[in-house]
């Protein structure tokens, strides 16, 4: 497997253990040949599900999804599909103008997904713009997601009404916030965990490092979760890390492990060992989800500028929602009907968020300049009269309504 530390680590709470986890100190350990990797020289990845749907045994992980049931196993299936359906609405909508903005997750769903249902209700989310599935995993509604996509709000949902914090645009920031989150936490003496969303990209920022050496040296409860999806916008990750970025965990003295991006289970069963370790006082963990960003960066982006058809098709062979579908059908634990039954929630889905996407009410013109500052400011007063004026000037002024 892949998990590297040097760290010696001193529990912090209650260090409770189990099979496959630790605070023992790990070795790297690359014999394994890389699945799903770009490269032959790319380091063995934990992977429970291959893409042809064959359950592969793992010693370590294996006893984080041992005793998953089969309704569990149809949930994360459904869990999968209604959020590639959501997103591709989203697409949808964007293209016909209902959105300003899209960024697909197209190909990261059992990254997200995986590791969105290893939390706690109680652990606390800090997600990118892309982070649509785990947002499903916490309850968001899908429809409270659009509205700043089509710019009529500035977040949408309340951050503490389902611990999963408003979508970071400034990249890498939020590692800093999970970082300082998790330290009061700690300080808090609960047994929560906090979890730290990023990409590739993100890992090159000062932020995802100043965390890093923060969360290390204080032991915070966080999991560093870093899906890898091969591309920052037209910046591949060779761009990024002169080595696998799992392995940037060691000189912080965290362990760092990478897990096939594309394997539900596997990001399922990572992740919970991970927020064990951080629940156990045992500090952060890296996890680096091995995946591919399928579509496009945004909807403003034309990946055919920057990368090869080939690649892709590579990637299509591992999808995500196939492999595990595979998996269903060849342990008899999903049936035709429920194939059926989930092709019928769906379109509702779609549906659904079509409507409400419609029916959004624009915002009054005046509300970007509330909650600039609490208690008022001078340029703001300035600025919000001369929009005023400004407003006032069209034949068919309606007072900014
Ligand atoms: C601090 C900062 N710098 C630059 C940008 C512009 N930007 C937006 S997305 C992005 C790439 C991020 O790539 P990655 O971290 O791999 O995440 P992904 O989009 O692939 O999910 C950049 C550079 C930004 N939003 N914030
Ligand atoms: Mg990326």
């Amino acid at each position: 497997m892949t998990v590297e530390s040097t760290a010696a680590r001193t529990p912090r709470r209650s260090a409770g253990t189990k099979a496959g986890t630790t605070g023992t100190k790990r070795t790297s350990s690359t014999t394994k040949k890389a699945t799903g990797a770009r490269k032959s020289t790319e380091p063995a990845l934990v992977q429970l599900l291959t893409p042809e749907g064959k359950r592969v045994k793992n010693a370590e992980f294996d006893g984080y999804v041992d005793g998953i049931t089969a309704e569990e196993l149809r949930g994360l299936y459904r869990d999968m599909v209604l959020t590639r359906r959501f997103d591709a609405e989203a697409t949808s909508l964007q293209r016909q103008g209902e959105l300003g903005l899209w960024a697909s997750l197209l190909g990261q769903e059992a990254a997200q997904i995986g590791s969105g249902r290893a939390l706690r209700d109680d652990d606390y989310v800090f997600p990118t713009y892309r982070e649509h599935g785990v947002a499903w995993c916490r309850g968001v509604d899908p429809t409270n997601l659009l509205g700043m996509f089509r710019g009529v709000n500035n977040g949408g949902w309340d951050p503490n009404g389902n611990n999963f914090h408003l979508y970071t645009i400034v990249i890498g920031s939020q590692a800093l916030h999970a970082t300082g989150y998790a330290m009061g936490v700690a300080k808090d003496g609960a047994d929560s965990a906090v979890i730290a969303y990023f990409g590739d990209g993100a890992s090159s920022q000062g932020d995802v490092a100043e965390a890093f050496t923060f969360s290390a040296v204080y032991n915070a409860p966080v999991v560093f979760f870093c899906q890898n999806n091969q591309w920052a916008i037209s910046e591949p990750t060779e761009k990024q890390s002169r080595v696998p970025l799992y392995q940037r965990a060691q000189g912080y003295g965290f362990p760092g492990v990478r897990v096939d991006g594309n394997d539900v289970l596997a990001n399922l069963a990572v992740t919970k060992w991970a927020l064990e370790r951080a629940r156990a006082g045992e500090g952060p963990t890296l996890v680096e989800a091995f995946t591919y960003r399928m579509g496009a960066h945004t909807t403003s982006d034309d990946p055919t500028r920057y990368r090869h058809d080939d690649e892709r098709a590579a990637w299509e062979a591992k999808d995500p929602i196939l492999r595990l579908r595979r998996y269903l059908e060849v342990s008899n634990h999903a049936d035709e009907g429920f194939f059926a039954e989930l092709e019928t929630e769906s379109e509702a889905l779609g549906k659904r968020v079509r409507e409400a996407v419609r029916a959004m009410p624009d915002p009054d013109h005046f509300a970007i300049f509330e909650n600039v500052y609490a208690d008022g400011h001078a340029l703001v007063d300035e600025e919000r009269a001369q929009f005023a004026a400004y407003q006032a000037s069209f034949a068919d002024a309606d007072g900014g309504k």
